[in-house]
């Protein structure tokens, strides 16, 4: 029990099948000695994956960032896109990649996301695309965005890394927008080790982003552009397909513990735990709390308080993407373009969620919040 209540918790595990569930592809993918390009697991998880997030196609990649990077390239983006500074940085720097110019744009203080209210202001000539996140996967206002992007001819790519499995009135929330992507990173509710995928409509946007993640290859002897290096191997395909065999139990238990959070929390004075979002199957892929004025210490003290004590929450998205060095310069980074992103980064913690979060855990951390600790 002592040594139970010593382990750190940290604010996600991943999620690990049993080895020996494994050792069967390992053995397949050493008889077959296909490692890599395209190969049979690759081509199954692509099918099934498809399949269960309801969308038409996807494309396998090694990790979400040139999933980013790639999507960008597929539809030609150039110029300016609009972008949320609440993410994880990879969203802008795979702008940066492209020799695109991130515009900033505030977010909406109920979703996180990016506030649709405030994207027409910062279109401009140069504007080719918006590329909104759903934050926790939870979902953008996509009617909203899809309104703005058809008046003005832009193109929308979602950054849809914490959205695996999410769907919005009924369907999945991955066939919003021109493209969608999404991380299998380890941290996330589904995971490869690393990987990711572009989700898009057609069988024709698959064959070019196939070439572009094969270095632009279209055929033995053509290459249509200066394609990279961005496929995912059969070790982290195999492990994709046995993942899914688990990812319906794995989410179940993320509801569990959501529950309990909001049950356990709910009359902590200067807590708050935003809603569920509306019209969602959710994937409770992260349990962000708003530490209020109102509670006993700050954002800060809280994070260090529960350091102290071994378990390592998480300030995303805090910085701001718009405050690291290579994005401050930019107009749109100004502190008063921000005011709501700038808030919500200063006033919110993750807590630990992932399926082998047990109880006696869930406990450990709630006691820290309501200072019986
Ligand atoms: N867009 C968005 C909106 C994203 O959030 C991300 C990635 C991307 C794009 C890019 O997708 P990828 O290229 O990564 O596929 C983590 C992840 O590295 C990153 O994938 C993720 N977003 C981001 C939100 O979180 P860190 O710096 O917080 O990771 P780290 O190493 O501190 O891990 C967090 C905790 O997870 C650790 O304290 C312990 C636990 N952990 C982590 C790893 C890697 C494990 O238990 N085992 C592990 O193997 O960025």
């Amino acid at each position: 029990m002592i040594e139970k209540l010593n382990k750190p918790i940290y604010v996600t595990q991943p999620f690990l099948p049993p080895l020996e569930e494994f050792l069967p592809y390992l053995e397949q993918i050493w008889e077959s000695k296909w490692l890599t390009n395209s190969g049979p697991f690759h081509q199954e998880l692509e099918k099934k994956l498809a399949d269960y997030l309801g969308v038409g196609h996807l494309a396998l990649f090694v990790n979400g960032t040139l999933a980013l990077v790639t999507a960008l390239q597929t539809l030609r983006i150039t110029g300016e896109v609009i972008t949320t500074p609440f993410s994880f940085v990879a969203t802008a720097h795979s702008l940066l990649w492209n020799g695109i110019k991130p515009v900033f744009v505030d977010i909406q203080p109920e979703t996180f996301n990016l506030d649709p209210e405030k994207i027409e202001a910062a279109i401009t000539p140069h504007t080719t695309a918006i590329m909104p996140v759903h934050v926790y996967g939870r979902p953008c206002d996509v009617e909203k965005i899809q309104k703005i992007a058809d008046i003005y001819g832009l193109k929308v790519i979602y950054d849809a890394a914490h959205a695996f499995g999410v769907n919005y009135k009924s369907e999945s929330l991955l066939k919003h927008g021109d493209l969608s992507i999404l991380s299998f990173h380890a941290t996330k509710v589904f995971n490869t080790f690393e990987g990711g995928a572009i989700v898009c409509p057609d069988a024709k946007t698959k064959k070019r982003i196939d070439d572009l993640k094969n270095f632009g290859f279209a055929d033995e002897v053509t290459v249509v552009a200066p394609g990279i290096n961005g496929k995912m191997n059969e070790v982290q395909a195999a492990f994709g397909l046995l993942q899914l065999k688990h990812i319906d139990k794995a989410i179940a238990r993320r509801r569990e513990i959501d529950a309990q959070y909001r049950e356990q929390l709910s009359s902590v004075t200067g807590i708050s735990c935003p809603p569920l979002p509306a019209d969602t199957t959710y994937n409770y892929s992260y349990f962000p709390i708003m530490v209020e004025k109102e509670y006993s210490l700050t954002r800060e003290e809280l994070y260090e308080k529960f350091r102290q004590h071994g378990i390592y929450t998480r300030r995303y998205f805090y910085p701001l993407i718009s405050e690291f060095p290579m994005y401050r310069g930019l107009t749109s980074s100004s502190q008063s373009n921000l005011p709501v992103a700038s808030k919500v980064a200063d006033h919110v913690l993750c807590l630990p969620i992932y399926p082998d979060l047990d109880n006696e855990s869930i406990t450990r951390i709630v006691y820290i919040i309501v200072g019986r600790k």
